[in-house]
């Protein structure tokens, strides 16, 4: 069967397929959403079995038309489908918008994971639920196997995404800060780079609709600490009814360089646990040596070293390169005194 729309097949527990849905519904592109691995799940297999999978339709001009990896898939729906974009026309803006959704997407996760899989009520919940989106009808018998499958496995991977005992204040308190650095962006605004959702709002939407949304020890936090940021995760999750202008538009709704004022503190956040990770995660990749050890907030973070995270800074420094040496000056303004210096030095 050839599909004339996308076909974006997630989960609902899963922080990427939320954000992919997000996305889509947003820049108002026609998508049919498929509950992977369940009876109406058909479509084509993929090299890496993650989730989200995207399909894209007949017609989109090449091999991988089915794809994986939520910040890839973003892209490649801007050169698809045009109009609504999410991605900033000032390249030095573009630039942070970028860094701000890898945040997200590659540390953001880890209270994420951490909080699902090592508080009983959390563990509780997920193993109950996550299973059924494969089967509704699944009886006791099964539930009863999926639930020790699942809260097994996922426990057990705990230590490689760094949720240890070791390591949970470092964790935890990231959330709470991210949460209250959000909080006071809202005060003055709807998104983190203008009056229009971009990458790195979308990635934040995706790993708070679990944080904020659907994991009760975290969300009870959020709600707490933080009641703005729950309100903007349920307007997040669609967006279809938001007007922005055009691109072309000289208004057109972006922050200029000079006005990142209210993701200044996201950076600074960004610079002290993401940014040390990552540097140390390439170095340790190169050294070939199984371990990440860095400092973190004062604190020795540990956990094993990830290839997947090692690509997304080759991709960030990339990024970083391309720039033109007018936007890499403005870029250097905005990470000075952050923390994020250390990436790109
Ligand atoms: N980098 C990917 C990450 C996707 C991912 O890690 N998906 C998880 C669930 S949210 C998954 O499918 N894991 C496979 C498994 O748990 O077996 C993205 O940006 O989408």
């Amino acid at each position: 069967m050839t599909p004339d729309h996308v076909i974006l097949a997630g989960q609902f527990g899963s922080p990427y397929s939320l954000k992919m849905r997000a996305v889509l519904r947003y820049r108002r592109i026609p998508f049919r959403w498929v509950l992977r691995d369940s009876k109406w799940d058909t479509i084509p297999d993929v090299p890496v079995r993650i989730i989200p999978v995207i399909v894209l339709p007949e017609g989109a001009d090449d091999a991988a038309r089915v794809m994986v990896d939520s910040s890839p898939q973003i892209m490649r729906l801007e050169d698809v489908y045009k109009g609504r974009s999410i991605v900033p026309p000032e390249p030095a803006v573009a630039f942070i918008d970028a860094l701000i959704e890898d945040f997200a997407d590659e540390w953001l996760t880890k209270p994420m994971y951490h909080y699902r899989w090592a508080y009983e009520a959390d563990i509780d919940k997920a193993g109950k639920l996550l299973p059924l989106s494969s089967d509704l009808q699944m009886g006791a018998e099964e539930a009863a196997r999926s639930y020790d499958f699942i809260t097994n496995r996922q426990i057990g991977r705990r230590p490689l995404v760094g949720s240890t005992e070791a390591n949970q204040s470092i964790i935890e308190d990231s959330y709470k800060r991210v949460l209250d650095t959000l909080s006071t962006s809202f005060d003055r605004g709807d998104f983190l780079l203008g009056d229009r959702p971009g990458r790195g709002d979308f990635g934040l939407y995706g790993q708070l609709s679990q944080l904020a949304g659907w994991d009760p020890t975290p969300m009870s936090i959020a709600s707490e600490r933080a009641p703005k940021v729950v309100n903007w995760v349920h307007r997040l999750d669609d967006l279809s009814w938001l007007e922005v202008p055009g691109e072309a538009d000289a208004t057109n709704g972006w922050s200029g360089t000079g006005d990142l004022g209210s993701v200044g503190d996201l950076l600074v956040e960004i610079g002290r646990t993401y940014a040390p990770f990552m540097v140390a995660n390439a170095q340790a990749l190169q050294a070939g040596s199984g371990e990440v050890v860095c400092e973190i907030d004062g604190q020795e973070y540990r956990q094993g070293a990830f290839k997947y995270q090692g690509k997304c800074l080759g991709w960030l420094r990339e990024g970083y390169e391309a720039l033109s040496q007018a936007d890499r000056i403005s870029v250097d303004g905005i990470l000075s005194g952050t923390g994020c210096e250390q990436l790109f030095a």
